[in-house]
C-alpha cells in the first residue's frame, strides 16, 4: 500500500479517477461527453463566423443573446507542433500553472479536490472598466477517453470547466458578479514515426486543438464592449496559452 502511495504521489501511475463517488459526478460525466462531442462537431455550415485567424489558429462564433446580453458561442481549432494533448490539457487543468498563462486573472482559489483530476474552483477577474467586476465558480475535470472512431489513433484528451455552486462562495455576497461558463479542450496528438525507425521526439509530434467556450457575463454589458473584450481576449489567451506549453515542454520528456 506504502509503495502504491509512493508510486500515485510520484504520477508514475494515473490511477482512476476517485471522483465517481461525488454528488457532482453524474453532472461531470455528463457535461464532459457533451462538451466532447460538440467539440468534435465542424464549424461548417454557415452558423460559424471566422473572426480571428493567425496562422494555423482560427476562431468561430456564432452571434447569440439571452435576454439582451450577448453570450456568443465560440470555437477555436488550432495546431501545435512538439507537444502531445496530454500535456496541453494537463496545463489548462493545472492551477499551480494558470497565472503563468491566463492574462484576465486577479486571484483563484481551489475550494475543492474532489480527486487528482476533479477540481472546484473560484477565480476572481481582472476589472474591465467601467463594468462590475467578475469572478467565476467551476468544477474543472481532465481526462483521457479512447479513440472510437480510430483505433490506431491516440487516445483523445479534453479539460472541461462548468459552472457550479459551492457552499464557501456564495454567488450574492459582495460586489462581483457571477459570471457562468461551460469551456472545454479537447486535444488529440498525432505521431508521424522517424523513416529511418529512430526515437520519436517532440519533432514528430502535431496536437490538433479545438477550444469552444460559452461564457455568460451576468449582469449587464453592452454587446458591443462585449464584443470587443472577446475580440481581444480569446486570441491572446490561445496564443498565449500554446506558446506556454511548448516553452514548458521544451527539452522535457514526452508525457503521451
Ligand atoms: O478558458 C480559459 N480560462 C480558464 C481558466 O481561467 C477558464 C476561464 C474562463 C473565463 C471566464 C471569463 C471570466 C470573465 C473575465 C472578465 C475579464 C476579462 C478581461 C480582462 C482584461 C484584462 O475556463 C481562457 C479564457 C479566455 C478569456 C476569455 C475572456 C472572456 C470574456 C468574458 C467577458 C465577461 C464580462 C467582462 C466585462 C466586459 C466589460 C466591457
Amino acid at each position: 500500500q506504502q509503495y502504491l502511495e509512493k508510486l500515485k504521489n510520484k504520477q508514475v501511475v494515473r490511477f482512476p479517477s476517485q471522483a465517481p463517488a461525488h454528488p457532482l459526478w453524474p453532472e461531470i460525466e455528463r457535461v464532459t461527453l457533451e462538451q466532447l462531442q460538440y467539440a468534435r462537431l465542424g464549424v461548417e455550415g454557415g452558423v460559424w463566423q471566422l473572426f480571428a485567424e493567425d496562422g494555423e489558429m482560427k476562431m468561430y462564433k456564432r452571434e447569440e443573446e439571452v435576454d439582451g446580453l450577448a453570450v456568443d458561442p465560440l470555437k477555436a481549432v488550432h495546431t501545435v507542433k512538439g507537444v502531445t494533448g496530454r500535456e496541453m490539457t494537463h496545463y489548462f487543468f493545472s492551477p499551480d500553472v494558470r497565472f503563468e498563462w491566463e492574462t484576465t486573472l486577479e486571484q483563484m482559489k481551489v475550494l475543492e479536490t474532489i480527486a487528482d483530476d476533479t477540481l472546484v474552483i473560484l477565480q476572481i477577474h481582472k476589472r474591465v472598466w467601467p463594468a462590475s467586476q467578475r469572478d467565476a465558480l467551476f468544477w474543472s475535470h481532465v481526462r483521457r477517453v479512447p479513440n472510437d472512431t480510430d483505433r490506431d489513433a491516440q487516445d483523445i484528451w479534453i479539460a472541461c470547466n462548468h459552472s457550479t455552486e459551492h457552499h464557501e462562495a456564495p454567488s450574492n455576497e459582495g460586489k462581483m458578479v457571477r459570471v457562468s461558463l461551460t469551456v472545454c479542450l479537447v486535444c488529440q496528438t498525432s505521431i508521424e514515426p522517424p523513416s529511418d525507425g529512430g526515437p520519436v521526439t517532440r519533432d514528430h509530434l502535431t496536437c490538433k486543438i479545438t477550444y469552444c467556450s460559452v461564457v455568460n457575463p451576468g449582469g449587464w454589458v453592452p454587446t458591443s464592449a462585449l464584443r470587443a473584450v472577446y475580440k481581444r481576449e480569446y486570441p491572446k489567451f490561445l496564443k498565449r496559452f500554446t506558446q506556454y506549453v511548448k516553452d514548458r515542454c521544451d527539452k522535457q520528456p514526452i508525457l503521451f
